[in-house]
């Protein structure tokens, strides 16, 4: 399999999260990278490429295709404004939108913007977030460009992108990457794209910029919202509006799932892909569902991870895998090479 990967990837490193009412280490950090990178290598995996040129100068305009343009234009200069307004280190919101607010004004000051835009204050900006967004977009890019050929194709980036919304961020990422490349592969002539999510989080951001889109279907397996992040959405009510209903397709399970129910759930969302007629793949592809992740509660084990490979592979599409969560580093490589390889049938 062909993965893209680019060393600037590696440069969004935020200080901390608030975890438990502590500020903590963020779980997500470069180390997660350079643990699947090298198990690839060790496992003398085809060596991982970088972008092409042309993807970095599009990389910026693929992501406004997904996302507000005043979204985008605040993720770029966050975190200048942060230091213009005398801080150092990163930027993090203070505050939240409740209900009944205006939800359609966004404030002055960078305080007021990072409170209006983020959905969680586990998502620090820093100054190289940006830098490593456009790294990101380019990796999707040019994994979109090669697919057709390649068969399949593993976009190797970071932080994850799945809670990122047309218009808001949070939950560790800022730009969707999996809806950049659906919303690519749309445009350079797939008529209808599926996207799949098996992190063990439910991927709202991907959920609100296809919600009411009958072109992209979207299908997540993860921890039920009523006991996990995101909290207020991926219930299994959700089915989509307007030209999209019936293209959105929420499978919750409980906490301790393992792979006998968790793998009845992944062939429901495998027919519903099927029936949708869907041209090619893209599998938002989190290994947070392992048994030992620290911030999550399902069971699946490495070798399980390897039969979710050969189920995907199964669906017969040109499949583009994108990397999103998976905090337990120490087993990050050999669950990732497991998934790869279970797909590759190596
Ligand atoms: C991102 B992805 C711990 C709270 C965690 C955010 C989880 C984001 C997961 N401080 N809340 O879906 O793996
Ligand atoms: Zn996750």
């Amino acid at each position: 399999m062909l993965t893209i990967t680019d060393p600037d990837l590696l440069l969004h490193h935020g200080a901390g999260e608030l975890n438990a009412g502590k500020i903590t280490p963020c779980f997500e950090q470069p180390a997660r990278l350079k643990a699947v990178l090298d198990a690839l290598a060790e496992a003398r995996w085809p060596a991982p490429i970088p972008p092409d040129p042309s993807a970095r100068a599009a990389a910026e305009a693929a992501m406004r295709s997904v996302h507000a343009g005043e979204f985008i234009d605040f993720l770029k200069s966050a975190h200048a404004d942060w230091r213009a307004a005398g801080r150092d280190g990163d930027a993090l919101p203070l505050s939240a939108i409740g209900r009944r607010m205006h939800a359609d004004r966004p404030p002055e000051t960078i305080d007021g913007m990072l409170s209006y835009y983020a959905i969680d204050p586990g998502t620090p900006i820093t100054a190289d977030t940006w830098r490593t967004l456009e790294a990101g977009a380019a990796c999707i890019l040019t994994a979109v460009d090669r697919l057709q050929q390649a068969g399949s194709v593993f976009a190797l980036i970071r932080p994850p992108g799945h809670h990122a919304g047309r218009d808001y961020y949070g939950g560790y990422g800022f730009v969707n990457m999996a809806a950049v490349a659906a919303q690519a592969l749309r445009e350079i002539g797939a008529s209808r794209i599926a996207v799949l999510d098996v992190d063990y989080h439910h991927g709202n951001g991907t959920q609100d910029i296809f919600y009411d889109r009958g072109d992209v279907f979207y299908a997540s397996i993860h921890a039920d919202p009523r006991r996990q992040f995101p909290f207020f959405l991926g219930y299994a009510d959700e089915t989509g509006a307007g030209a999209g209903e019936g293209a959105n397709l929420n499978l919750p399970l409980p906490w301790n799932t393992a792979w006998s129910s968790w793998s009845e759930a992944l062939a429901a969302a495998c027919a519903r892909l099927k029936s949708f007629g869907a041209e090619a793949l893209v599998v938002s592809l989190g290994f947070d569902a392992f048994e030992r992740d620290p911030i999550s509660h399902f069971k699946l084990t490495t070798e399980d991870f390897g039969r979710m490979g050969a189920a995907i592979a199964k669906q017969q599409l040109p499949t583009l895998f994108v990397f999103e969560g998976g905090y337990a580093i120490d087993a990050l490589g050999a669950n990732t090479l497991a998934a790869l390889e279970g797909f590759s049938g190596r």
